[in-house]
């Protein structure tokens, strides 16, 4: 079980969309990682969920997070996660109030290879938006890499013949072509098909 392997912490490493996470240190590696807790009342769909999972053991990029191993108990489900203590990329473009040219195409270009990969695998994520993409660290944004979070509406597809009919996202960030109810894996590019 988790806790015969991880020192969990109390405080609260993020809370979004996805639920609370705080910090836990393994007890054999003292390696510290991100858990994402989910109550399995709270879940309204476990089939989902188990996509959900399933797509990030997939995953295996610089620019996206890693699920190391997953735990069960009675009441929760638990990811043990890669974890990122630099914060949202939402809050650091707040926080700088711009970008210079150099340091924005030092994040499109992870943000573009991220999606490259995750596409190149029939995985669609759905719901890119900057609350999405964490800091790995607090160095600068030069030197710190940045992680897609978050694969809860993600989904996989079939390339260049299936269109995908499920309305999913954020109403601020989601394109056009998901709320017309005909899209493809360009929904994570913004594009209309
Ligand atoms: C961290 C630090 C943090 C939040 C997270 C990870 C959240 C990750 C996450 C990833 C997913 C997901 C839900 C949450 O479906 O503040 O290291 O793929």
């Amino acid at each position: 079980a988790l806790l015969d392997s991880y020192i969990m912490e109390k405080k609260n490493l993020g809370e979004g969309s996805y639920g609370s996470v705080c910090k836990a240190t393994s007890k054999v590696t003292q390696v510290v990682r991100a858990v994402k807790t989910i109550p399995k009342k709270k879940m309204p769909n476990i089939d989902r969920f188990r996509q959900e999972i399933a797509i990030m053991k997939m995953m295996d990029h610089p620019n996206i997070i890693k699920l190391y191993e997953t735990f069960e108990d009675l009441r929760n489900i638990y990811l043990i996660m890669e974890l990122c203590t630099g914060g949202e990329l939402f809050d650091r473009i707040i926080q700088e109030g711009h970008f210079t040219e150099p340091q924005a195409a030092l994040v499109m270009s992870q943000i573009l290879r991220a999606i490259y990969y995750m596409h190149s695998q029939n995985v669609m994520h759905r719901d890119l938006k900057p609350e999405n993409f964490l800091f790995h660290t607090t160095e600068s944004l030069s030197t710190s890499l940045l992680k897609i979070i978050d694969f809860g509406l993600s989904c996989f597809f079939t390339p260049e013949t299936e269109t995908k009919t499920t309305k999913a996202g954020t109403p601020y960030y989601v394109a056009p072509q998901v709320l017309e109810g005909k899209y493809d894996r360009a929904c994570d590019i913004g594009r209309a098909v």
